[in-house]
């Protein structure tokens, strides 16, 4: 009877593992929300709260990176986030900050998500939008 008892060890220490981000949070400092910035080239910078944002090469268990969406559905929790897509970012060398280049003068609305080492996002969603314009 040693199995089923293991099974259960390991769903309930997956369960935890997805659930002790509760406390984990991303704001985008910049551009600000509704704000109308200079282009071509903008700048987003973020902060995380509540986990270490490392590079994806340290492959440190329980460290994030940042993402970003330009114009771009986020994912939800859990889910990967795609690699080599238009409007998808990795910052995968742990940044905090990323400059968008050749932004058109137009309405433009940016998503941060934390994903971990795997490219997965948190689970709940550690996310934050901002809707800005390009003059
Ligand atoms: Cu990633």
């Amino acid at each position: 009877m040693k199995r089923p008892f293991a099974i259960l060890a390991s769903a309930l220490a997956l369960s935890a593992a997805c659930s002790r981000d509760a406390a984990v949070s991303v704001r985008i400092l910049a551009p600000q929300e509704g704000a109308a910035v200079a282009g071509p080239d903008v700048t987003v910078r973020l902060e995380a709260r509540g986990i270490e944002i490392a590079p994806v090469a340290d492959a440190r268990t329980g460290t994030g990176h940042h993402h970003l969406f330009l114009n771009v559905d986020a994912v939800g929790p859990g889910e990967p986030v795609p690699v080599g897509q238009e409007g998808i970012i990795h910052l995968g060398g742990g940044q905090s900050e990323h400059t968008f280049t050749g932004l058109a003068p137009g309405s433009y609305r940016v998503i941060a998500v934390i994903a971990d080492l795997a490219h997965v996002s948190l689970d709940p969603l550690a996310t934050d939008t901002v809707r800005f314009t390009v003059r």
